[in-house]
């Protein structure tokens, strides 16, 4: 995400290898929406509406629809596994959130991910995070190159919100990093693209839509990714176009996470104005080959 990566040394790189564990944190168990705090979700027609139209005649190759109680870890971890993490739980200086397990809940056919101004002492790595967020991957569990990658989501409003649905490659290398939906709370700014190249040499292709839609009503968001080209939609609807050489052609999987900013660009990081606990709600995340 656009950001996050600046902030790196190789030193930050080189301690991504570190062991991660399911690290609990210390926060209270949270099962469900009556002890998270955060209001449940209003009525989604807009997910229930007919297959998006780029998903259109291509097979599905691996969806979740989230209607069981709990995260299904056969498609899932809430660990960190990539270049420029600081440990299992925690990204990088960008961010001022740890994840936590807790943060992550099932109900009513969505996948709640929760971020809480609620301090932590975390062990993975090891420090006191002001902030805790929901984190889930697909890494191991599911990764394609190209198709098309949809979720059907309702975004949180406030200062300082991050939360994002984003494609890593499997294999662990950074770049590429395609960010289908990536939402800045403070400025009210959603960010979808491209980064690509060879770190430190880092190019990105970016999008930017502005206002509250995001946060106002459920909406689809979705990447149609060929050979050479890639096309971020809402809705069903095309917004922005990549094509070149450097669309990825290598394998990537799904993280969606909830989160603060930490820095003081972009609008800075929360204050007494966010509202907390909040949630970033995604009704499913569907995944289709290319013909
Ligand atoms: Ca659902």
């Amino acid at each position: 995400m656009t950001k996050r990566w600046r902030a790196l040394s190789l030193g930050a790189v080189g301690l991504m290898l570190a062991t991660a564990s399911l690290a609990s944190a210390g926060t209270a168990t949270a099962q469900g929406e009556s002890t998270t705090g955060v209001t449940a979700p209003t009525a989604n027609a807009t997910c229930t509406q007919p297959t998006s139209q780029p998903a259109r005649g291509l097979p599905l190759a691996w969806h979740d629809e989230f209607s069981g109680r709990s995260l299904d870890t056969s498609r899932w971890s809430t660990v960190m596994d990539f270049p420029g993490r600081a440990g299992g739980h925690y990204h990088n200086t960008s961010y001022g959130s740890y994840a936590v397990d807790e943060n992550v809940v099932l109900s009513r056919g969505r996948l709640r991910l929760i971020a809480d101004n609620k301090p932590v002492v975390g062990t993975d790595p090891a420090g006191t995070y002001q902030y805790t967020e929901g984190f889930i991957s697909s890494h191991d569990k599911f990764f394609q190159a190209y198709g098309y990658w949809e979720i059907c989501a309702k975004f949180p409003t406030g200062k300082g919100l991050w939360p994002a649905f984003w494609l890593i490659p499997q294999d662990r290398s950074w770049p590429p990093e395609i960010d289908v939906a990536e939402w800045f709370g403070s400025i009210e700014g959603m960010h979808s693209g491209l980064a690509s190249g060879n770190w430190p040499d880092v190019r990105w292709d970016s999008n930017w839509s502005y206002g509250l839609t995001p946060t106002t009503g459920w909406h689809k968001y979705g990447v149609l990714w060929s050979p050479g080209r890639i096309t971020f939609f809402t809705d069903g609807a095309p917004t922005y176009t990549v094509t070149g050489d450097q669309v990825p052609t290598k394998p990537m999987y799904i993280v969606l996470n909830s989160g603060t900013w930490a820095n003081p660009d972009r609008g800075g990081p929360p204050d007494a104005t966010t509202p907390f606990p909040n949630s970033f709600d995604i009704d499913y995340v569907r995944v289709y080959r290319a013909k």
